[in-house]
């Protein structure tokens, strides 16, 4: 009997050294130590041992037992820690790497533009001044003297969304909302998008503008030549050559276009410049009383000046873009140059 336990435990053991499972040690468990295993039915036969011998064996089979409880019990558990060893090797990450960066875009040249002109009228005093981009015929003509039968007014020039209501045309509607918001001194810049009915290889029916505004006592054109002759040097380098000419706008009196000497040709002639060694950038004023009149401000008082530029414009000069649709077709192989 002894002989027969000790022998189903070698062979116990031997088959537990072959299972790399917790299956395969189920398996065993219910075959050795099951109510029908091996171990089991040799307790079963204790029975028929005599009285002297049978405490003796009883002993031996409780031994067996529990060295083979012992034994699958520990090899449970290293089948279990193997599990969870490998388990975290295969999760293993490294939390030193570097996070993945999301790509950086670059700014649009127009934006580029507006945030250095901004800039540069932030350094003179000006501070930025926003209104809407769908406007009242007031705000965007009947303000600022246009005549009732102005070509701009018109159906082909103007987007129309009802009778008095219309994508603004400029950004000359916010400084007149500023001036009927608040008493001089104004000193601000408008940029923003602007809409015409108007579409082709140099016309886009979106665009950029920024508009300045200055009114106080005492205001003379003088200021106006000076402030944008300071703003010309510093957007286009110092010694930039400045002139005005004559010009008219319904909102000033009296109007001037100024121009610069040619970036390109540095005032010698070249195609850009049409061979006249001038660029003009910029249209001003000194705002017509008509004006002040509709927004409230006294004329015998107050005076001022106000000019108007077009974005799309200085950033082709700027960074030397021949093409202005490149600047509303958003290929990144373009935007990615800035
Ligand atoms: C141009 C010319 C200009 C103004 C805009 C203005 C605004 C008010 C009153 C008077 Cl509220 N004037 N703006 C004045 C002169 C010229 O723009 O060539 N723009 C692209």
């Amino acid at each position: 009997m002894r002989e027969k336990l000790e022998a189903l435990l070698a062979a116990a053991v031997t088959e537990l050294s072959q299972v790399g499972t917790e299956e395969g040690l189920q398996e065993l468990r219910v075959k050795y130590l099951g109510k029908k295993g091996e171990l089991t039915a040799v307790m079963k036969g204790l029975g028929a041992l005599s009285p002297e011998e049978r405490p003796i064996i009883g002993q031996v089979v409780n031994t067996v037992k529990g060295e083979l409880e012992v034994k699958i019990d520990s090899a449970a558990l290293q089948i279990r820690e193997a599990k969870k060893a490998e388990k975290l090797r295969a999760e293993r990450i490294d939390v030193t790497l570097p996070g993945r960066r999301q790509p950086i875009g670059t700014r649009h040249p127009i934006t580029l533009v507006i945030e250095e002109i901004t800039a540069i009228f932030a350094g003179l005093g000006f501070t930025v001044a926003e209104g809407p981009e769908i406007e009242h015929d007031f705000y965007n003509f009947e303000a600022l003297n246009f005549p009732k039968d102005h070509p701009a007014r018109d159906m082909q020039d103007t987007f129309f969304i009802s009778d008095t209501i219309l994508l603004r045309t400029h950004t000359s509607p916010v400084q007149i909302r500023t001036m009927l918001e608040q008493e001089p001194p104004v000193r601000i810049i408008a940029p923003g998008t602007v809409y015409r009915c108007d579409s082709d290889a140099t016309h886009s029916p979106m665009f950029h503008q920024i508009e300045g505004l200055m009114v106080d006592k005492g205001i003379t054109f003088g200021d106006l030549k000076g402030i944008l002759t300071i703003f010309i040097n510093q957007l286009f380098g110092q010694g930039t050559g400045v002139r005005l000419r004559p010009s008219f706008f319904p909102f000033t009196e009296p109007s001037a276009e100024v121009d610069i000497a040619c970036v390109i040709c540095n005032g010698k002639g070249c195609r850009v410049c049409k061979n006249t060694g001038w660029l003009e950038i910029l249209g001003a004023g000194m705002v017509d009383p008509e004006v002040y009149r509709h927004v409230n401000y006294d004329s015998e008082i107050y005076s001022g000046f106000a000019f108007g530029m077009g974005i799309e414009r200085i950033a082709m000069l700027k960074y030397g873009i021949s093409d202005m649709r490149l600047l509303f077709e958003n290929d990144l192989r373009f935007l990615k140059q800035f």
